[in-house]
């Protein structure tokens, strides 16, 4: 032997050693972290003090389907760059991992499920153990890691984004997860986009909620994914099965297994060894080479082996890992066992599942944990604990001091667009608003990426767009305006572009806007993202809107058009519920604004609270957040195509911040009036000239604007809630009242509200509940139709008449009076 191949031997031997030792550690940590997520949803069932009766839950089954995966990736693979969205039910392993690594107390854990403790579903912004993607609407987690890449591919692009680092995106995802039609959305999005660095771990354990997954599902799998330009690793086998696949009678056991129904293959595994050994020897016990074959397993062995599968290999899935390349995104296929290790394993109804105090106990004595020691991290191990804590502290994910960032915030310019123009719609305002911005050169209008699921030109992106350009990672040519084909929009892109073009997946956009607008707590850098769509297509969309509003992320969203203003679009495009999303959904300001002034105040003051930054300000915060919780958010505007006659005015002070607020007097009341109308939205004009009809008879009839009703309605049930709170203390009598209170206060007692706007009445008629004033709540509560504004206006009794008919019932005026006043109409 030359003296270099001896060395290089040597080395070998070393690394092997290191190799098996580092695999007998993560061994140790296995069984760890399997040990304390079973002992978490443990104690949160059997152990705490359960006051309502109520099962606590957590899944210990689907938990134990990813021990070994998770091991592998959390204490050798991932770097600490990387992201990961944990599979929504692998919350407690999750959870345990971090508490080995120093970043989970015993105290969350022991509070598992309950107030203030950690989380069932891993959450970014609950959790305390340094979640990186919420999961827990499933299908959901899985998508926002195509979009995170992409987000960073963006990143990647800008000269701007200096010293972003590389980092992968990794998914771990039940597999039933793959019957969400989000997942195949957001593949094809990636496609398109020329998705790299991301990798998706299925827990292929071919179980779901309910039942045994179909039969011969991979296949489909892993087609759909090399369709989708994705490389696909299956991870079908463990080293043991391997071994014996070499044996005689080996090759007869692995046909056996790959034509097992997968319900057969549960059963089995449920059953254990005599089941196994039972149906083996029936179906091929006749094969040569089988019986010794079986003959060499004790019960034991015999059922470790038929277990042996894939995902459930350490070595095997650390050398899968290890050899994934980055340039094209990975999906592993990992076959696991649901409830591996543990007492139900592989049974049909395990999801729910909870050992009971006896198997606990059972559990517990193999794992050599003494009663009393059952959160001690290393009770029961085999390495000393000195070695474990080294080996964790190592570990390349925990080697940096920080994976949340708090870049600050860029500066919305003083002279923010104000669009001119005697007539013009909200819609075509935002348009404006962004090309005056994409015109300047300022450092906020750098950060805003758009991005739209094939409504660009429609929403009025377009100008926008035509200035910034696409992204594309290569530039790309618009042939129509190099052959100077007219057309009005230009559609090259390249690298520096900063409209992200989507196909039309309304999750898609949201999961967009989620994961761009979280970059600058994932990545460190800022990023402005606006989304247009279709106001009605929220609804499409929804869960994945909540799901980025979950996360925190920061966007504004543009919904254009809306209501049944888009009159000749139809039925199928109007949206009635939207308002109402606006005021229940958190995390998200919305604002249905009239003018295009109001717009603009709106868009100046939104880019600024989609920057808030509740670490950063913590003394405005104190100040603020008993009127409201102004964490800042996102920001969601309701706009529309109808062009309005525009106010012409200069916007003082007071009715500024009331659009910010969420209203302000058009019309302002005089001490003791009695009729107020308010309006929110398109409808201004018919709010507006019903009062004047009606100022004749009712000279102090008042008219207030809304541009928020989602922020008035908040405003005011926080103000109520703090003085239920503090009712006869001393602090009491120092609680202001609520912008909405002030507004409505120089009404008479028994004043009227008529509400009205091209949406739910509910959006609004909650206003008389404010001040115990009676309500009239005019707006759309049945699908329109096709026609003109005239026609839907009146159908939908939201016109000019029907605020007049509504004003004048409100004030218990008779009918024949009521019939002068709409003669005039
Ligand atoms: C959108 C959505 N629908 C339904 C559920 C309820 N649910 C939770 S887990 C689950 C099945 C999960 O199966 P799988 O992804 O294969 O995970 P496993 O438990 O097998 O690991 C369902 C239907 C959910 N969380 N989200
Ligand atoms: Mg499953």
């Amino acid at each position: 032997m030359s003296p270099s191949s001896a060395s290089a031997a040597a080395r070998d031997v070393v690394s092997t050693e290191a190799r098996e030792r580092e695999l007998a550690l993560l061994a140790e940590l296995e069984r760890k972290v399997l040990w304390l997520a079973s002992w978490t949803i443990h104690h949160a069932n059997h152990i705490r003090e359960n006051e309502d009766g109520l099962k606590v839950g957590g899944h210990q089954a689907s938990s134990a389907s990813l021990a070994t995966v998770m091991t592998a990736l959390y204490f050798s693979i991932l770097e600490p760059q990387d992201r990961v969205a944990v599979k929504p039910h692998a919350s407690p392993i999750f959870h345990a991992i971090q508490y080995l690594l120093g970043n989970q107390s015993r105290d969350q854990l022991e509070r598992f499920r309950g107030f203030g403790g950690a989380q069932s579903y891993p959450s970014r912004t609950k959790d305390q153990d340094d979640v990186d993607f919420s999961t827990g609407s499933v299908g959901l987690g899985a998508a926002i890691t195509i979009m995170g890449s992409l987000a960073r591919d963006y990143l990647k692009a800008k000269p701007w984004a200096k010293g972003l680092q590389p980092g992968r995106m990794v998914a771990l995802v039940g597999d039933a997860e793959l019957d969400e039609g989000n997942v195949y959305e957001a593949l094809l999005e990636g496609w398109k986009h020329g998705l790299k660095d991301c990798w998706w771990v299925v827990d292929y354990n071919r179980q779901s909620l309910d039942a045994v997954a179909s039969d011969r599902l991979f296949e489909k799998v892993e087609h759909l994914f090399l369709n989708m330009g994705w490389e696909v690793v299956t991870l079908k086998y463990g080293r043991l099965l391997t071994e014996a696949f070499k044996q005689p009678g080996g090759e007869a056991l692995r046909q056996w297994i790959d034509s097992c129904p997968n319900s057969i293959y549960s059963a089995l595994t449920y059953e254990g060894a005599a089941g196994w050994r039972r149906q083996l020897e029936t179906d091929i016990g006749r094969e040569r080479g089988v019986p010794e074959l079986l003959a060499r397993y004790d019960d034991a062995g015999l059922a470790r082996l038929m277990t042996n599968l894939g995902g459930h290999d350490l070595g095997l899935l650390l050398d899968a890992f290890r050899a994934a390349g980055r340039d094209r995104p990975v999906c592993f296929i990992a076959y696991t066992v649901k409830g591996h290790g543990l007492p139900f394993a592989g049974h049909k109804d395990n999801h729910a599942g909870l050992m009971t105090p006896a198997q606990m106990e059972q559990f517990r004595t193999e794992n050599r944990v003494r009663s009393g020691h059952e959160w001690d991290a290393f009770e029961g191990l085999d390495g000393s604990a000195a070695e474990l804590e080294r080996f964790l502290a190592e570990v390349p994910f925990r080697s940096t001091a920080t994976r949340r960032h708090h870049p600050p915030a860029l500066p919305v310019p003083d002279d923010f667009p104000l669009p001119q123009g005697q007539t013009m719609s909200t819609q075509e305002g935002f348009g404006k608003i962004l090309n005056e911005l994409a015109a300047g050169k300022s450092a906020l209008a750098e950060r805003i990426v758009t991005t739209s699921p094939d409504v660009t030109v429609s929403t009025n992106l377009g100008p926008w767009v035509n200035r910034r350009g696409r992204f594309s990672f290569a530039a790309q040519e618009d042939p129509f305006q190099l052959r100077r084909l007219t057309s009005p929009q230009k559609w090259g892109g390249g690298p520096e572009g900063q409209h992200i073009e989507l196909g039309i997946a309304e999750n898609n956009l949201f999961l967009m806007l989620g994961a761009l607008g979280l970059t600058h707590s994932l990545m460190d850098q800022r990023l402005l993202p606006v989304g247009t769509l279709y106001d009605p297509f929220i609804q499409r969309g929804l869960d994945a809107l909540n799901y980025a509003c979950y996360q925190d992320a920061r966007f504004l969203l543009v919904a254009t058009p809306s209501g049944i203003t888009l009159a000749p679009e139809g039925g199928a495009h109007q949206s009635i519920a939207t308002p109402l999303i606006g005021i229940a959904q958190d995390g998200i300001a919305a604002f249905e604004p009239a003018y295009v002034d109001e717009l603009a105040a709106i868009m100046k003051w939104g880019f600024a609270y989609m920057q808030r930054d509740k670490q950063a300000e913590a003394a405005e915060w104190e100040r603020e957040a008993w009127v409201r919780e102004e964490t800042g958010g996102s920001v969601y505007l309701r706009l529309s195509t109808r062009p309005l006659a525009q106010p012409g005015r200069t916007l003082d002070a007071d009715i500024t911040e009331g659009i910010i607020q969420g209203g302000y007097w058009m019309r302002p009341p005089a001490p003791g009036c009695r009729l107020a109308i308010c309006y929110m939205g398109a409808v201004a004009e018919e709010a507006q000239r019903a009062a004047g009809l009606l100022a004749e008879d009712i000279p102090d009839i008042a008219v207030l604007a809304i541009t928020s009703a989602d922020r008035l309605c908040a405003g005011w049930h926080a103000a109520e809630k703090k003085r239920q709170l503090h009712a006869g203390d001393e602090e009491e009598a120092a609680i202001p009242d609520s912008y909405v209170e002030r507004l409505l206060a120089p009404l008479a007692r028994d004043a009227s509200l008529v509400t009205v706007l091209d949406g739910h009445p509910a959006a609004l008629s909650w206003l008389g509940g404010v001040r115990g004033h009676r309500v009239q709540a005019l707006g759309v509560e049945h699908f329109g139709q096709t026609g003109t504004i005239g026609d839907l206006y009146r159908y939908y009794r939201i016109d000019e008449k029907a605020i007049v008919e509504a004003s004048l019932a409100a004030l218990g005026r008779k009918a024949a009076r009521a019939r002068d006043y709409i003669a005039k109409l």
